[in-house]
């Protein structure tokens, strides 16, 4: 039969798997599998639609990063970890575990705005079009989901509670003490009975509502605050800090972006940040990703300490109080708010002209660089390499080691959002307060004895000296000294000298930020707040969740002048005052009111931040979950103490953002008694890309690579060299495939076992359309080892297979199971793949049970032609829900050597027993053989002689 010619193989082989067979067979197992509800899990409760009620099996809670269902949709790169965690899913189901898998998609976000915007087509249209098409696509794949659990965030249903959790947090503080989240009112009702201090001294009573509202802003884990932002007029809308240009412009339109302070939503997480790094430990997850989410949250131990300047105070946050010796000068934020406090009008005498920046006063001086400074990008002002900038604000403080005199500077590299925002400068070991000392000529004296020769003269270094693993000196005043001291200690003396003066104490700072949570837009989730007459924010009662989106005319933000600053957003959801004016009852005593809605809408995270829960209930009306079905599927258990989702599996360019936030809320609603979980999920797991050639012509302009000609190793594109690299895989690249056409020419099997064998799941791996055939090939040998070719009959005898076939078998289950569990698909595949073989090289008919335990082996990976093949050996129940093969541990091992032992010198068993055995194990095993517990007849043992693999000798006493 020749292979180049299909048809004639056709008349040959008329039963052959081809694609024709897997299209047929893919399509009708995916509508039975549809029709049967295969893949539905069921709760412990059994109230979803079609529930087959619980069995008493132990869960398992496999879930994909869901996508965002974008106009283009899929190509082969995106379904990589769909396909692994189905894979997963399916093994688990098959060793006994009730599994939950599903998908949802991620349906907010900008691209279907943009197209509302030059449409006017409602985004919702575009979005649903564009699941369906990804459904279709995905379906293809025969993914194992259970399609009763999967939702949209955009579905009013799903929004309603990520609502219900903005309106839970905004009602919530958190308690330091307990270190938990509580509700607002206990915070309320500790205010009133004076158990707890109002700030300002005042009591309650005496509040006035806008004060009471102010205070608990304070407090709460959801508050309105007045925060700096990228406002661009020309484009109407605020900026993140990435598509602002060096020189202050948008990226987009090339417009000027000024920095305005607007009122925005927040979250409060770092009242979580000890939590959320402490609870690190626990998960499951790759240590680079979990070193990520260390640094973002940034923990710094250190101290606070006030120079007193004008009988006030500067407080600085330093990491290294052991130096406080070795400050000569200070720096303040440009933008903090002390600076005009302590300027004064004129130059003080003598000041020196690198200082002044060549302006006549300081209060001149300080609005230049300010000015200069607001331009930039906190990335941009803190990049090392930079000259250092800065002018002297004319003031000076006091060191309060040593009663010096310090000139106190503004400068760009010090951040207003870190710490207190000013520092004390230690040139001596601090490389940019080095590079800063000598660009503005300032005394640098070295407090750490440097390590490396260089002596203790700063003013003949050439860069800082910084270590902390030294010796201080130079560093006594009247009543503390460090000298001699190592860094450790001298940072624990001086902070307890600090403490006992009353002017500073150990502290902990954090990098991480609270969240900004608001965004311009229209095509997100609205706010559950509405203002009072007074501007006071209320959350709406759960009753009026969802709010849903308004029907609008115009998607797009007002634009203005791009140069008047003194403008401010207008966001698509304020200009419809139907919707933003309403008169409510808010059921909270004070009867029908005029309100005014919040008009900003929740950014793209929101959605992402607790879809685990609702997959677990999607139906459920009354609560976001239930808490028993919450607690089988989530809930701690044996090694996972915070619980979670067990295998969630997605890019690694989500590191921190979107883990964050979904650990955050899954805190809160912990805390508040919501869920069992406090983590959202327990192990980790990030797929590698695949990757595609770019081909790119003379002009370096990519061309179509799938018209592409390959000659002696150099490519061509009618009839033009071209050149080829290794890049992402896309629709402007011109080299994206789709699943649809891969499936079209091999299957979705083919498919499926193609991307799972390319490399190991967490490596990048090059798409190659040419290499797909060779799993099409394995399938095709698959089959002919059940399958007749000629006649479609099933080949398989009922026979006992040889002793090396039973050995191909049981190692290659044994493998595969182990590979199956580790995620290791690739070696999995090659093991079938080496059975089959076997099998094949054999040329006899296959026993059945090898034929069966072929089937089960490779039915996680290519599920299609397994089911199939299952029927058609006579079976009438689902593949999918059988028994994984177990390995006869007896013929795993290589091969096997025997082993004579004796009893008082005389041979009583022959074993077959590993060659590698060990003489513990070889022992083990000899004393427990029937035949030599008989010869012993329960007499002690004096000694027993092992010699592995080959002997044992045993003495009774
Ligand atoms: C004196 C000192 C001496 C410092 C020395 C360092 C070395 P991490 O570890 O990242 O927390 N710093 C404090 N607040 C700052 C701000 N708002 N903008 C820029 N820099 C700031 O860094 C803490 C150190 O960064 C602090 O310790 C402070 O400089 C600086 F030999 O104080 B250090």
């Amino acid at each position: 039969m020749s292979e180049t010619n299909p048809a004639a193989a056709e008349v040959a082989a008329p039963h052959r798997y081809t694609a024709a067979v897997a299209a047929e067979i893919e399509a009708r197992w995916q509508d039975v599998w549809d029709a049967d509800g295969t893949y539905a899990a069921p709760n412990p409760k059994g109230d979803l639609a079609g529930d087959p009620g619980l069995v008493a099996k132990p869960k398992k809670y496999v879930m994909d990063m869901f996508p965002y269902p974008s106009g283009a949709g899929l190509h082969v790169g995106h379904p990589l970890g769909y396909i692994a965690t189905d894979v997963f899913a399916r093994f688990q189901r098959m060793t006994g575990h009730n599994v939950l898998h599903t998908l949802g998609f991620d349906a907010f976000g900008l691209p279907a705005e943009q197209h509302a915007v030059q449409t006017g087509e409602h985004p919702r249209v575009t979005t649903e079009a564009a699941i369906n098409n990804m459904k279709s696509q995905l379906r293809r794949l025969g993914l194992g989901h259970d399609k009763r659990r999967s939702f949209a965030t955009i579905d009013p249903e799903y929004y309603k509670w990520t609502q219900w959790i903005f309106v839970q947090i905004f009602n919530s503080w958190y308690d330091d003490k307990a270190k938990k989240a509580r509700p607002i009112s206990e915070l309320v009702a500790r205010f009133e009975s004076g158990e707890r201090a109002v700030p300002g001294g005042r009591s309650w009573d005496a509040l006035s509502a806008a004060e009471r509202a102010d205070v608990l802003g304070e407090y709460r884990l959801a508050y309105a605050s007045d925060a700096p932002v990228n406002w661009c007029p020309g484009l109407g809308t605020v900026l993140a800090n990435e598509e602002v240009t060096a020189d202050g412009r948008s990226e987009r339109g090339n417009f000027p972006v000024f920095k305005a302070k607007l009122r925005q939503w927040n979250m409060r997480i770092t009242a979580y940040a000890d939590r959320l790094l402490d609870d690190l430990n626990e998960l499951d997850w790759p240590e680079a990703i979990k070193l990520q989410q260390r640094n973002w949250i940034g923990r710094s131990e250190g101290a606070r300490v006030d120079f007193p300047i004008d009988g006030e105070a500067i407080t600085v946050f330093t990491t290294r109080q052991d130096t406080l010796f070795g400050a000569t000068y200070m720096v303040l934020a440009p933008e903090h708010p002390l600076v005009e406090k302590f300027t004064p009008a004129a130059w003080p005498e003598g000041t020196h002209d690198v200082w002044t920046g060549g302006h006549a006063t300081p209060a001149e001086a300080v609005a230049a660089y300010r000015a200069q400074a607001a331009s930039k990008s906190d990335v941009e002002r803190q990049a090392e390499a930079k000259d250092k900038t800065g002018v002297f604000t004319g003031a000076f403080a006091t060191n309060p080691v040593n009663g010096e005199q310090i000139p106190v500077f503004i400068a760009d590299y010090v951040l207003m959002g870190y710490g207190t925002g000013a520092i004390m400068a230690v040139p001596a070991h601090d490389t940019r307060d080095f590079a800063f000392a000598r660009a503005f000529e300032l005394p640098i004296r070295c407090v750490v004895e440097p390590s490396d020769g260089r002596g203790t003269d700063a003013s003949t270094w050439d860069d800082a000296f910084v270590s902390y693993d030294a010796k201080i000196v130079n560093s006594h005043g009247e009543d503390v000294s460090l000298d001699g001291l190592g860094v450790t200690d001298a940072k624990a003396r001086i902070t307890e000298w600090l403490q006992r003066k009353g002017i500073g104490e150990g502290t902990v700072n954090f990098r991480l930020r609270d969240w900004l949570f608001s965004r311009q837009r229209y095509w997100g989730e609205p706010f559950p707040i509405v203002y009072d007459e007074d501007g006071i924010a209320h959350s709406l009662p759960e009753s009026m969740l969802p709010l849903e989106l308004p029907e609008v005319e115009d998607y797009s933000p007002r634009t203005f002048d791009p140069d008047d600053a003194d403008t401010s957003p207008e966001t698509p959801l304020s200009r419809n005052q139907d919707w933003v004016d309403v008169t409510l009852d808010l059921g909270d005593g004070r009867g029908p009111r005029p309100y005014r809605r919040e008009t900003n809408t929740m950014p793209n995270w929101a959605g992402s931040c607790w879809y685990e829960l609702r997959y677990l209930d999607p139906h459920n009306s009354e609560k976001l979950v239930d808490p028993e079905i919450e607690q089988y599927w989530m809930g701690p258990r044996a090694g996972q103490p915070h619980g979670g989702v067990d295998l969630y599996v997605g890019g690694a360019e989500h590191a921190v953002l979107h883990l964050l936030y979904a650990r955050f809320w899954s805190k809160v609603l912990y805390d508040l008694g919501h869920i069992s979980s406090p983590e959202p999920f327990h192990k980790l797991y990030n797929q590698g890309m695949i990757q595609a050639f770019v081909y790119r012509d003379s002009r370096g302009f990519p061309v179509p690579a799938a018209e592409i000609e390959e000659r002696d190793g150099a490519f061509f594109h009618n009839g033009e060299q071209v050149k080829r690299e290794l890049g992402k895989m896309g629709k402007s690249l011109k080299n994206a495939v789709t699943p649809e056409a891969i499936c079209e020419e091999y299957g979705a099997d083919t498919l499926r076992l193609y991307e799972m064998a390319m490399g190991p799941l967490d490596v990048s791996r090059p798409w190659d359309t040419r290499a797909v055939v060779g799993q099409y090939r394995l399938l095709q040998r698959l089959w002919r080892n059940v399958v007749d070719e000629a006649t479609g009959e099933v080949t398989v005898v009922d026979a006992e297979p040889d002793e090396t076939t039973l050995r191909a078998l049981h190692k290659a289950i044994d493998g595969v199971r182990q590979d199956l569990e580790g995620l290791r698909f690739n070696t999995a595949i090659a093991k079938v793949t080496e059975l089959n073989n076997h099998l094949t090289k054999a040329g006899a008919a296959v026993p059945r049970p090898v034929a069966e335990s072929l089937v089960l082996l490779i039915a996680p990976l290519a599920p299609h032609i397994a089911e199939e093949l299952w029927r058609k050996l006579g079976h009438t129940d689902s593949v999918v829900h059988q028994d994984f093969p177990v390995a006869d541990p007896r013929y795993v091992v290589d091969e096997t050597v025997t082993c004579v032992v004796q009893v008082k010198g005389k041979v009583k068993a022959r074993l077959e027993v590993s060659p590698a055995i060990s003489d513990d194990e070889l022992e083990k095993v000899a004393l427990a053989d029937e035949k030599v517990v008989a010869a012993l007849d329960g007499a002690d043992i004096r000694k027993v002689i092992v010699r592995a693999p080959k002997l044992v000798n045993i003495v009774p006493a």
